[in-house]
């Protein structure tokens, strides 16, 4: 078996029942070929940044994989369609929208993807999410810059109280 790498996804969505589309997400995640859910933030709720409608609910997650990263990608693409995703305009609203953060230490720059993900030392949705599960990933200048804009943590995500993920996992 190929080595395995620690990689960040971003979640969010802003259409529909959000919340219960990235905690699907989540879970969804959690069952990947090859793939070790690690650690999941709390669901955090915020303000659009350069999109429209609703506010977005965001959440970060943290996986093991064997995965490449194109092949990582493409599950995370598989699950955004199953939501019902659609791609009308650049940063239209979203049913779900799953972006590969970081794969490992890589750098990675193809027509598909870019890794480290371009925008989200800007955003504040994805680094506090990715400081409660990884602070040493998140540059405290970078979080300072971003302290403008409101993001806050979900106080109850259940999974379901009874479910495995649930337990495993805190949320
Ligand atoms: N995603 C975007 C653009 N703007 N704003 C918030 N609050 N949350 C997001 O996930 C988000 C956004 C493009 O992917
Ligand atoms: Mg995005
Ligand atoms: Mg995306």
């Amino acid at each position: 078996m190929r080595e395995t790498v620690v990689a960040t996804v971003g979640l969010g969505a802003n259409l529909g029942d959000a919340s219960a589309t990235v905690r699907a997400a989540i879970a969804a995640i959690a069952t990947l070929a090859n793939t070790e859910l690690l650690r999941a933030s709390h669901l955090y709720a915020s303000a659009p940044i350069d999109s429209s409608g609703p506010d977005y609910i965001n959440a970060v997650v943290q996986v093991r994989t064997a995965l490449s990263a194109p092949a990582l990608l493409a599950e995370l693409q598989t699950i955004e369609r199953a939501a019902g995703r659609e791609r009308p305009y650049r940063n239209a609203p979203r049913t779900l929208d799953l972006d590969l953060l970081l794969y490992g230490d890589a750098h990675i720059s193809s027509p598909a993807l870019t890794v480290p993900h371009p925008r989200m030392q800007q955003r504040a949705f994805v680094l506090l999410p990715l400081a409660e599960i990884a602070p040493t990933l998140v540059d405290a200048a970078a979080l300072a810059a971003v302290q403008d804009q409101a993001v806050h943590a979900l106080g109850s995500q259940k999974l379901g109280s009874d479910s495995n993920l649930s337990r495993q996992i805190g949320i």
